[in-house]
């Protein structure tokens, strides 16, 4: 049976998912309302995923003799000054998540949870993978520029990051789910 302080912290990182997705849903909205089909494109399986981490944090909840209560969302962002902008913010938001996983791996620490500390592993894992996704694509911002074709050749090459992903995707058998 799940400790009702673990239960808690975990909902709380469940609204922390759902508040991921649907800022990276807003992002995708902008960035298609502008016609960058790649950035677009890669938003929207960004937003995606965050859903699949709230889910797959419920199952556990769940699944672990806990109720996982569902909580709104408060509207997102929905103007941006460019992608550089939006990129940033991805990478803000990432860092966020990541140390609010941390502080859960603390607290599972402190109760010796040690069940719940393995699940924990996968999220610590992927947050590193999702820092370095975000900052590799604010260097090749930097490298390529909004100048002239820049805007153009980025988000040509965003989409191709988008199909890494994918591929990553399905090599781990759908998202991480
Ligand atoms: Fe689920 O927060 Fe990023 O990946």
């Amino acid at each position: 049976m799940i400790d009702p302080k673990v239960e808690k912290v975990l909902i709380e990182q469940m609204a922390k998912e759902s508040a991921s997705s649907a800022l990276y849903l807003s992002m995708h909205s902008w960035l298609e309302m502008k016609g960058l089909e790649g950035c677009a494109t890669f938003m929207f399986a960004q937003a995606e995923e965050e859903r699949t981490h709230m889910l797959k944090l419920m199952k556990y909840i769940n699944d672990s003799g806990g109720h996982a209560i569902i909580q709104g969302v408060k509207q997102p962002k929905a103007q941006f000054k460019n992608v550089k902008e939006i990129f940033e913010l991805v990478l803000e938001s990432e860092k966020d998540i990541s140390r609010s996983i941390h502080q859960l791996v603390d607290v599972c620490t402190k109760l010796k949870d040690y069940t719940t500390l393995h699940f924990l592993q996968w999220y610590v894992a992927e947050q590193h993978e999702e820092e370095k996704l975000a900052r590799t694509i604010l260097d090749k911002l930097e490298i390529i520029g909004l100048e002239g074709n820049g805007l153009y050749l980025f988000d040509k090459e965003i989409a191709g990051i988008q199909v890494q992903t994918e591929m990553k995707a399905q090599d781990a058998g759908g998202a991480g789910a």
